[in-house]
């Protein structure tokens, strides 16, 4: 083979070599939103490392080691009272794991500033979730006073301070009030300091033996199971919603961490006084389990179109009814006068950097493995 035929060769090599790159880079930036993975492998160590329905276990602490594990968890140390007028000092020495269980004491003695201690442990920066189903089993203590909580806080805060980026709690419970457990979200919108937090109370024996609290997350939806049960669910309706921004209403799009913790006293868990007599009292729990879909094994169908777009009631805002789906919508693509402009993880779009006038909005509606529905109806818009 001569000099020339050679280079013309391994030009169309590395040419070859060079598109085939770009093609699967854009295959993958079309199919990964967010921290939405594929080919999901279980976790190490977790018991249960599938569900039916293409659920995979892709975090999990089973509490087998002789120790919180580093790993997976963070304390927070500190007398601050947890923003409730709480009376323990959370120090490291009240979380306990042996024989599979981790145990949170709340504890009745002197500890500097404070006459109680107990733990508060996170998942923060360690397991930070979006989408899927965080089961957690667990027994509540016993004792007025006490107040135990499985819940979770946002991991970046992108739409500002409590409550402006969510709270959602799993599971709460006040010992002064046992036959009952509490499940609520905290938005900008929907909040206790507004008397406007939406949730819902249960009435069940939590303290005789251990339960499966569970959360099931999808887009624009949360679920709240007891041992398999669905006990309540919020569905974020763009329809009802369209004076705020879809994130005062339902900021639940983003990567979210999780909190165990016993405190004492309180506005909540104090409002009845604290009985001494009922420590040490134990917050048990037996194991949390994460789980994620893989949707490339189980996703078959593109999503439905949307059929109907709105003008909202905020200024350069649209909405529209939800699109369909075998397993999920994973977001929508906003397309003016044809071309991709935007992209919304809820039905409800803000138009900024558009010229005022008329344009043709369409929208597309993707699901998690990038199938896309037929194109929209075209909707004659505005911009102010
Ligand atoms: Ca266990
Ligand atoms: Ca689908």
């Amino acid at each position: 083979m001569n000099n020339y035929v050679k280079r013309i060769i391994l030009t169309f090599l590395i040419l070859t070599t060079t598109i085939l790159l770009v093609a699967c880079q854009n295959g993958n930036g079309e199919n990964n939103n967010g921290n939405d993975k594929y080919n999901l492998e279980p976790a190490p160590g977790c018991l249960v490392p599938y569900l039916d329905g293409g659920w995979v276990c892709t975090w999990a602490d089973e509490f087998k080691l002789d120790q919180v594990d580093p790993f997976k968890w963070n304390f927070e140390i500190n007398d601050s009272g947890g923003g409730n007028n709480e009376l323990q000092y959370y120090i490291k020495d009240n979380a306990i794991v042996k024989d599979g269980i981790l145990t949170i004491t709340g504890k009745h003695e002197t500890f500097r500033t404070r006459q109680y201690t107990s733990s508060r442990i996170t998942t923060h920066r360690k397991g930070d979730f979006r989408y899927g189903r965080i089961q957690i089993r667990a027994k509540n203590p016993v004792g007025r006073g006490t107040w135990p909580a499985i819940w979770m806080m946002p991991t970046r805060s992108i739409y500002g301070g409590w409550p402006r980026s969510g709270e959602i709690d799993i599971m709460e419970y006040v010992g002064y009030d046992p036959s009952k457990i509490h499940t609520t979200i905290h938005t900008a919108k929907f909040n206790h300091k507004l008397g406007t937090q939406i949730g819902k109370s249960m009435t069940m024996n939590s303290t005789n033996d251990f339960h499966v609290y569970e959360l099931e997350w999808n887009p624009g939806e949360l679920i709240w199971k007891v041992d398999g049960k669905q006990v309540f669910n919020i569905v974020y309706n763009a329809k009802l919603n369209d004076d705020v921004p879809y994130w005062e209403a339902h900021p639940f799009d983003q990567e979210f961490y999780l909190i165990l913790n016993l405190a004492i006293g309180g506005d909540w868990g104090g409002a009845k006084g604290v009985d001494n007599k009922a420590f040490p009292t134990y917050f048990q729990i037996d194991y949390v389990r994460y789980y994620q879909r893989d949707f490339e094994k189980v996703d078959k169908k593109a999503p439905t179109k949307v059929e109907y777009i709105y003008k909202s009631r905020l200024a350069n805002t649209i909405h529209w009814d939800k699109a369909t789906d075998d397993y999920g919508v994973s977001h929508y693509k906003i397309l003016v006068d044809g071309e991709e402009f935007g992209k919304a993880n809820l039905q409800q779009f803000t138009f900024k950097n558009l010229d005022p006038g008329d344009y043709m909005i369409e929208i597309i509606a993707v699901d998690f493995t990038g199938k896309e529905s037929e194109i929209s109806p075209k909707f004659q818009y505005k911009q102010q």
